[in-house]
């Protein structure tokens, strides 16, 4: 076991090395199929002998190596919550890879959108000395003391899904999606749609400290900037959520009713909720309506609703993730070099009748091949 952990230490400590200055949102903006060749690369040029050193110490104890031992593998999921169908989607998807059947153990914890109990769940991951630990992060702040005592315990950590503020060298991997370029395409497509009309916009933002809520925002309003027809009247948070969508909207017909022609989303849930909101205040919205809803992940029933012309644009973020962290653990594993920084690449659609250079038309084949 010991011998096991030095070995992956040494090849994590090899790659970390070779990377440093890769922070979090720097890993989002490296090219999708870059990430392999940036890690490897810096690898094989500057770090040979301690590359021979993890080889040498990974060939001594590939008989205790649990891939080959039979022994399973134990891998903690310190996952968000539940808030939103995504992120159901992406829990469903770890349970499927990290399955026994796969030779794995995993302890999913669903934090239910509350930092403490996160950190607490990863301290946890720690004690029982678990192989791996995989962290999903509700918030972008305060990663840096635990992911220290996961470094002094030797567990390899894989931040996903979220980005965070701490230094790369904490962690050992990054796999996950680039929310600013999603708000960027959300911007784009909108100016493409608008063509030089007035646009006066509202925004129900994803959770606050949230990686995926700030790289959008970021995103969209580098786009916005660049409009000085655009105005942002509001923006507040739904925490991803449906209630929260659908809370948020309402008061946003109260103090803006007549006055708004746009609604961004941060998530398909909450455009359902602010659906729901302008049915009841009798406002239109979709293709045919008065407001255009750009939403964000391209959920089955997001793509349903896009299809049906009630969202004019869903910006893809895709959820099916696990596969590519377990690839990099088993990477680890066999002592081999991995890639530091995964993307998982997104793509955005549009209701029927539109046509974008930004974004895909929505069809029925579209919809019946989307399984979450
Ligand atoms: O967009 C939202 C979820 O972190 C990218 O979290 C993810 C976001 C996703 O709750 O629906």
């Amino acid at each position: 076991m010991l011998r096991k952990k030095l070995a992956v230490l040494l090849a994590t400590a090899m790659v970390a090395a070779s990377i440093v200055g890769c922070g979090g949102a720097d890993q989002a903006a490296a090219p999708a199929d870059g990430a392999p060749a940036a890690a490897d690369d810096a690898a094989a040029e500057d770090a040979a002998p301690a590359e021979d050193a993890a080889d040498d110490a990974a060939a001594d104890d590939a008989a205790e190596a649990p891939a080959a031992s039979g022994d399973v593998i134990t891998v903690g999921y310190a996952q968000v919550g539940h808030e939103s169908d995504w992120r159901t989607a992406n829990t469903q998807n770890y349970q499927d890879v990290f399955s026994a059947e796969n030779g794995y153990e995993l302890s999913l914890i669903d934090c239910d959108n509350d930092n403490a109990v996160q950190l607490e769940a990863v301290r946890n991951f720690i004690t029982q000395q678990l192989d791996y630990i995989v962290i999903a992060p509700i918030e972008t702040a305060g990663w840096d003391t635990v992911l220290q005592e996961a470094q002094d315990a030797g567990i390899p950590v894989i931040i996903a899904d979220r980005e965070i503020d701490a230094d790369a060298s904490l962690y050992d991997a990054w796999v996950g999606t680039n929310t600013k370029n999603e708000g960027v395409t959300a911007g784009n497509w909108l100016a493409e749609y608008l063509d030089g009309k007035e646009a006066n916009i509202l925004i129900i933002e994803g959770s606050v400290g949230a990686s995926a809520a700030l790289g959008r925002s970021e995103g969209f309003d580098e786009v916005a900037a660049q409009h000085s027809e655009w105005k942002i009247l509001d923006h507040q948070s739904g925490d991803f959520t449906q209630d929260g969508g659908q809370e948020v909207m309402e008061s946003f017909i109260k103090s803006y009713e007549g006055q708004f022609n746009v609604v961004v989303c941060h998530n398909d849930n909450e455009a359902y909720g602010a659906m729901d909101a302008m049915d009841a205040a009798g406002i239109t919205y979709g293709v045919d309506g008065d407001v255009i809803i750009i939403s964000f992940d391209a959920t089955h029933d997001g793509l349903q609703y896009t299809l049906d012309g009630k969202i004019n644009c869903n910006v893809e973020c895709n959820p099916i993730q696990a596969a590519v962290v377990a690839e990099v653990i088993q990477k680890m594993q066999n002592g081999e070099s991995f890639e530091a920084t995964t993307l998982v690449n997104d793509e955005a659609f549009v209701a029927p009748g539109i046509e974008s250079q930004y974004a895909t038309t929505m069809t029925e084949e579209i919809l019946a091949g989307r399984a979450y």
